[in-house]
């Protein structure tokens, strides 16, 4: 009788399985794609981890908690949401990832998210498992209470899934501190327990210091290493942005700090240009037209002048040295790609998670720029949420040069494993060294374990 290893487990039929089980889920397909690639190849002399099905199993979440979020709205209109968590594996930690509140979230969108997740938290070194969470629940235009409401009611049904060593979400798009305010008080109300459950949270009741600046900061920091290595800086360069959310925000004056100059931002209306430079102060306006004006990007034409808007385009085709995805998944295809990279562009890392399509990163990969991956790039964030664990499970908080020290080191760290299993013939490909070297330690934690 043929046994299973006897069966055929090359790349395509691997993938035709993952897309059978899985019909019309296209984002987490092209994240399993993403990683297969890589794994295969590198698994290729490695039967350990075949016999033992290990991507297949990390391809198959332990569990997916799907429910009704009911809430009411300013109008006392009943209005429904549907809410989920994904918990994709935690061999190597409690689940960790964030919730994302935005009216493109399905089960698909939280899949691949967890997924991704679970090899960026494996690459930051610390014990986090891999998971996400969010809803359809649109925030835009609805008021604080309307927020307050929604927030209570999603975490009266996620607070029975999650714990500090069970599963801990944080913020992502459209969950910021306000939100983790509403869902932490929601937990501690209904549990009667003040424990590390999110993180993200205020510095006031166990937040971490640094924690908003983490993954902007971080990925500026992977892109000065990445830079290092090739011998080159920041000081200097010119870079585009998008987005003008929590990691766009902390990236530009991460950039401008180091010295770089700042092109563009933009929201999912459009992006602006301003030739002069985004600088500190320009950015602070950013942040307030966003979180508290909560106004749109096109403003900022009518406050500093020599800055153009474009409505309904990417900032993919103003020329510049650098370049840092920001707001969401596929925001930059194969047309993107290629006009980045012949106007110059020597070097992009992602902030935002798969905001490059497979197409696109082919492009970047064959003309060998620096191309740094969110599990990678953007994985400053997660760590430091990982350390607000740590703090919160010793009751302590630790200040912010300290946490900012800890922060460098771990992304140096993140790029150094990605060169280790990613650098062939002088080059580094960092897509390669990150899916590899995240793969590595949750595979070897499963196989501990047998087979579950
Ligand atoms: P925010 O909600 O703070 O900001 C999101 C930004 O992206 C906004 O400018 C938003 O514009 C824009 N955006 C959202 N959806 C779309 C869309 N469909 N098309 C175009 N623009 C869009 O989120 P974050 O800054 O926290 O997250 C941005 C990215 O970074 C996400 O991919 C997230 O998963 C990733 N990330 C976040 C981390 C964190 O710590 N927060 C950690 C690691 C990764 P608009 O206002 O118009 O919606
Ligand atoms: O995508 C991400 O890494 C996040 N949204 C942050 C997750 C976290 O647990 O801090």
């Amino acid at each position: 009788m043929a046994s299973v290893h006897d069966q055929p487990v090359d790349l395509d039929t691997f993938m035709e399985g993952v897309e059978k089980r899985n019909p019309g889920q296209t984002e987490f397909i092209q994240a399993v794609q993403e990683v297969a690639q890589d794994v295969f190849d590198f698994t290729q002399d490695k039967q350990e981890y075949h016999e033992a099905q290990i991507l297949r199993r990390i391809a198959e979440p332990d569990r997916i908690v799907s429910f009704r979020v009911c809430w009411e709205d300013d109008d006392h209109n009943i209005r429904v949401e549907r809410g989920w968590r994904v918990q994709n594996n935690n061999a190597i930690g409690p689940y960790k990832g964030g919730i994302r509140f935005h009216s493109s979230v399905n089960e698909s969108v939280l899949k691949f998210l967890a997924f991704e997740q679970t090899f960026k938290n494996s690459l930051t070194g610390l014990p986090m498992g891999g998971g996400k969470g969010g809803s359809n629940f649109d925030p835009k235009g609805k008021s604080d209470s309307e927020i307050m409401r929604f927030c209570q009611s999603f975490m009266t049904e996620l607070q029975r899934h999650i714990g500090p060593d069970i599963d801990v979400p944080a913020g992502d798009i459209g969950v910021g501190a306000r939100e983790i305010g509403y869902l932490f008080g929601q937990y501690k109300r209904i549990t009667n327990r003040w424990e590390g459950v999110l993180t993200g949270k205020g510095t006031e009741y166990g937040g971490s210091k640094m924690r908003p600046e983490a993954t902007g900061d971080g990925a500026v920091y992977f892109l000065r290493s990445m830079l290092q290595h090739a011998g080159e800086d920041i000081e200097g360069k010119t870079a585009v942005i998008s987005g003008a959310g929590n990691v766009a925000t902390h990236a530009a004056e991460k950039l401008v700090d180091l010295g770089g100059k700042v092109l563009t931002m933009s929201d999912s209306d459009g992006f602006i240009h301003d030739p002069d430079g985004i600088d500190r102060d320009k950015i602070d306006w950013i942040k307030c037209l966003k979180n508290e004006r909560r106004g749109r990007i096109k403003e900022y034409v009518e406050e500093f002048s020599g800055a153009s808007y474009h409505e309904g385009k990417r900032p993919w085709d103003v020329e510049c040295d650098l370049a840092m995805p920001c707001a969401t998944q596929n925001e930059l295809n194969e047309d993107n790609a290629r006009s980045l990279v012949e106007n110059g562009c020597m070097a992009l890392a992602e902030g935002a998670n798969m905001p490059t399509t497979l197409e696109g990163g082919k492009v970047f990969h064959d003309a060998q720029i620096m191309y740094g991956p969110g599990k990678a790039a953007n994985a400053g964030g997660v760590a430091v949420s990982g350390l607000e664990m740590s703090q919160n499970a010793e009751r302590i908080s630790w200040e912010s040069d300290r946490l900012g020290d800890m922060l460098t080191e771990l992304m140096e760290g993140i790029h150094d494993k990605c060169v280790e299993y990613g650098e062939k013939d002088g080059a580094v490909d960092y897509v390669r060294g990150a899916n590899i070297a995240g793969f590595k330690k949750v595979a070897d934690a499963m196989l501990a374990f047998g087979v579950m």
